[in-house]
Formats: C-alpha cells, sequence, structure tokens
C-alpha cells in the first residue's frame, strides 16, 4: 500500500489504440494491459471508463478504442509523461512515424490536480481537450465534475457542448470493447 504523500498528485488519462498488439489482441484489450501496466508502475487507478469505440480523427483509417483513467501518484508532471512514454514504447509504440497516424497504444495526460501546467514538452490540460468526444466521453463517465481550468467548464458540460452542436463523431461500426 502506497503512504498518501506517494499518492498527493490526481491525473486524468487518456488512453487509445487502434492497433492490435501481437500479444494483447485488439485494442480494447491493448487499453485493458495498458490499465494493469500503469497499476504495475505503482499508480493507484482509483477509476476506468468503460472504452468506446471511435471513428479516426486524422489519416489513420483504423477505427480506435479509446478510454480514460483516473490515478493518483507521487510523479510531478514531467515523470509521469516519461512514465507513460516508457509504458507507450514497451506496447509497441514507435516514434517518427505519421502524426496522428495508427498507434498500438497512445497515453495522454489530460488533467492533474494541480490545475495548468506548462513546459517545452507538456502542456495540461491537454490542448485538445475540448475539441475531442473521445476523449471527452470517457472522461465524463468518471469525472464529471472535474473543471477545466482554462474554461471553467466540468467535464460534462464540455462533453455535452460538443455533443449538442452536433459536431460529435459518428461512432464507429463495432460497438466495443
Ligand atoms: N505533449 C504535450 N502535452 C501533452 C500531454 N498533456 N499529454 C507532448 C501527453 N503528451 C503531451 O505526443 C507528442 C508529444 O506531445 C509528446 O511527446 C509530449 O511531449 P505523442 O502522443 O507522442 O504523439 P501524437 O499522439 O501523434 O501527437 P498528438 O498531437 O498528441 O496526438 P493526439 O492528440 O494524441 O492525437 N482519433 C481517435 N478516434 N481516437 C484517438 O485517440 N488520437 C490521435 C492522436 C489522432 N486521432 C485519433 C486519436
Ligand atoms: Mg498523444
Amino acid at each position: 500500500m502506497a503512504a498518501p504523500d506517494q499518492l498527493r498528485h490526481t491525473y486524468l488519462l487518456a488512453l487509445g489504440s487502434n492497433v492490435p498488439h501481437h500479444r494483447h489482441g485488439r485494442p480494447h484489450q491493448v487499453l485493458d494491459a495498458a490499465i494493469a501496466a500503469l497499476r504495475d508502475e505503482g499508480l493507484a487507478i482509483e477509476a476506468v471508463a468503460p472504452a468506446i469505440a471511435s471513428l479516426p480523427l486524422g489519416p489513420s483509417r483504423r477505427s480506435y478504442a479509446n478510454g480514460a483513467a483516473l490515478v493518483a501518484s507521487g510523479l510531478e508532471p514531467p515523470a509521469m509523461l516519461a512514465l507513460l512514454k516508457r509504458i507507450e514504447r514497451r506496447f509497441g509504440r514507435r516514434r517518427g512515424g505519421q502524426r496522428w497516424g495508427s498507434r498500438v497504444l497512445d497515453l495522454d495526460i489530460v488533467l492533474w490536480s494541480g490545475g495548468s501546467f506548462a513546459a517545452r514538452n507538456l502542456l495540461i490540460p491537454h490542448p485538445a481537450l475540448r475539441q475531442r468526444s473521445f476523449v471527452l466521453g470517457p472522461a465524463q463517465a468518471i469525472v464529471p465534475r472535474w473543471r477545466d481550468p482554462v474554461s471553467g467548464l466540468t467535464m460534462r458540460q464540455l462533453h455535452s457542448r460538443l455533443t449538442r452542436r452536433g459536431r460529435l463523431p459518428k461512432r464507429a461500426p463495432w460497438s466495443g470493447p
């Protein structure tokens, strides 16, 4: 059991996959395996959103499994990002491919309990949060009242604003997970 100080920060993470993994299987199974990997790395998993299927934004033609997890950790944001990148690499993610191209596993930091954070290679809240139903849908399933520090709106409000405007992309044909 981790000491309270080791769990002093809370993070909302977004998970995405649109390529099967040779051992873990289909994209929604990759997300399950990623949650297990986060736990093995010492993060306390406080909530996991049911995975959704979403049509690809960008050049990729394969549909995605997307999810979200609420985790607690003593890691500061740069160390959390480094941990997520390490797990992505372990799942076979390669750098230098096409932007927004297919990927076995994408792990992004959406929000953290410290509010806003900006460094050269890390922005929290994730800058695309407000435009992405595949992030807001799973996010509002587990943290509906968490407020985006930039807009002041909750995850539920941001999600319904995006949905109401009719900008919600159609769901992918399979209804996973
Ligand atoms: N970075 C900055 N801020 C953050 C943050 N809050 N969390 C930097 C994580 N990373 C952050 O990201 C590139 C760099 O962003 C990182 O090295 C980090 O220093 P990446 O994940 O390595 O590359 P990427 O994912 O190709 O780029 P990008 O722009 O982050 O893409 P997104 O936003 O992750 O989008 N369609 C569907 N349906 N579902 C998806 O999940 N995902 C993408 C990729 C495109 N289309 C999609 C989906
Ligand atoms: Mg990313």
